[in-house]
């Protein structure tokens, strides 16, 4: 039965093993969760049915994104962060995203190394899952698998829900802002401050960590935040809320300022529950899911439709100058919206 009206009530997919794994994710078997995470990883249609299950029960977590320039500390700040969040009986959940570039391949590992310093497994630390995501060259996936990634944490019980990514590309930086909070990583260096404005990180943060506080030059990326920050508040982009991103000064490396990024992160979520903006924000990043699902499928089915022997018949059309591109793509989008409802 329909409950909702718009024709979307019905199931997509079910499968019983998924149902099985997710049932024993859910209870806490860790092997489970690793697997159905490869699903989500790879896409497809089971990571369709984790959707529908994960969906269901998820959305009470908080998201928080990490994000920052290649080497700013993220990783080791974040394993902080677990082991604090472990140690109050929390159970937070890590998904380091592995930026696809081949500059950083070695990356994967070097997060598994640096967060295991500091959350060694079996050290009362068992509660807590990190999990690092590949993307393979396609910024979509990405953009489909961290969201379900996140559901899946969240319906499995894990809270927080941490994204580390770096700051780079115009998708990493949807997937912080679309968190509840969103913490940008600064560390100490000619322009790095600058860099982040570049790279529109300072509109996404919440709560900026200048990390790497024990290294000279600390003080003044602080100082150039609090100028850029009273700048934006001149001219009114720190929107209608009146929030402030506060400025937390931290050393991952050596244990200090995690307590006070998390006291940030939590006195963040307070405001979003204070004012109404969490419910915009989970609105927000359900509508980027949709949308990002959507134009995925439309640009497969684009490339179906070019491929098929329709496609061929009008591209030689239009290369043979008998058809102009504007008829030829308006004839293939009618097919595109033809099929739009079937399976491609
Ligand atoms: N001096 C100093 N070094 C730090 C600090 N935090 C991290 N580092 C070092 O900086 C390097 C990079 O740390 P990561 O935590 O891997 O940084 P990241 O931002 O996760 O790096 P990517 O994920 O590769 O972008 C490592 O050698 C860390 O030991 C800090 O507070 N002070
Ligand atoms: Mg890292």
């Amino acid at each position: 039965v329909s409950r909702t009206g718009t024709g979307t009530g019905t199931r997509l997919a079910t499968d019983p093993e998924i149902e099985k794994l997710y049932q024993a994710a859910r209870d806490g078997h860790r092997r489970s969760l690793g697997r159905l995470l490869s699903d989500v990883e790879r896409g497809g249609p089971r990571s369709e049915v984790i959707s529908e299950l994960a969906h269901a029960e998820g959305g009470r977590a908080h998201v928080v994104g990490i994000t920052g320039s290649p080497g700013s500390g993220k990783s080791t700040l974040t394993g902080r962060l677990v082991a604090l969040l472990a140690a109050e009986g929390r159970r937070p959940a890590v998904l380091a995203v592995d930026p696809s570039s081949p500059l950083s391949g070695g990356a994967i590992l070097g997060d598994r190394i640096r967060m295991d310093a500091v959350v060694e497994p079996g050290s009362g630390h068992r509660d807590a899952f990190i999990r690092s995501m590949a993307t393979r060259g396609h910024s979509g996936g990405l953009a489909l698998a961290v969201p379900l990634a996140t559901w899946l944490f969240d319906a499995a019980g894990y809270d927080p829900v941490i994204i580390e990514t770096v700051g780079v590309g115009q998708v990493e930086v949807d997937v912080v802002s679309a968190a509840d909070t969103a913490i940008v990583v600064v560390p100490p260096g000619m322009g790095d401050a600058v860099q982040a404005n570049k790279a529109g990180l300072l509109e996404v943060a919440d709560v900026f960590v200048v990390n790497k506080a024990d290294r000279p030059g600390a003080n003044d990326v602080r100082r150039d935040l609090e100028l850029m920050l009273d700048l934006s508040h001149l001219t009114g982009q720190d929107g209608p809320s009146g929030y402030r991103p506060p400025i937390v000064m931290a050393s991952a490396l050596e244990g200090t300022g995690a307590a006070e990024v998390w006291a940030a992160a939590a006195a963040h979520l307070v405001h979003l529950d204070a004012s109404g903006l969490r419910a915009v924000r989970r609105r927000d990043r359900v509508r980027a899911e949709i949308k990002a699902r959507m134009e995925q499928r439309l640009a497969a089915m684009t490339e179906s439709v070019l491929s098929s022997p329709l496609g061929i018949d009008v591209l030689a059309e239009a290369e043979a100058g008998v058809v102009p591109p504007t008829r030829a793509s308006a004839v293939l989008l009618a097919k595109v919206a033809e099929i739009a409802g079937g399976p491609l």
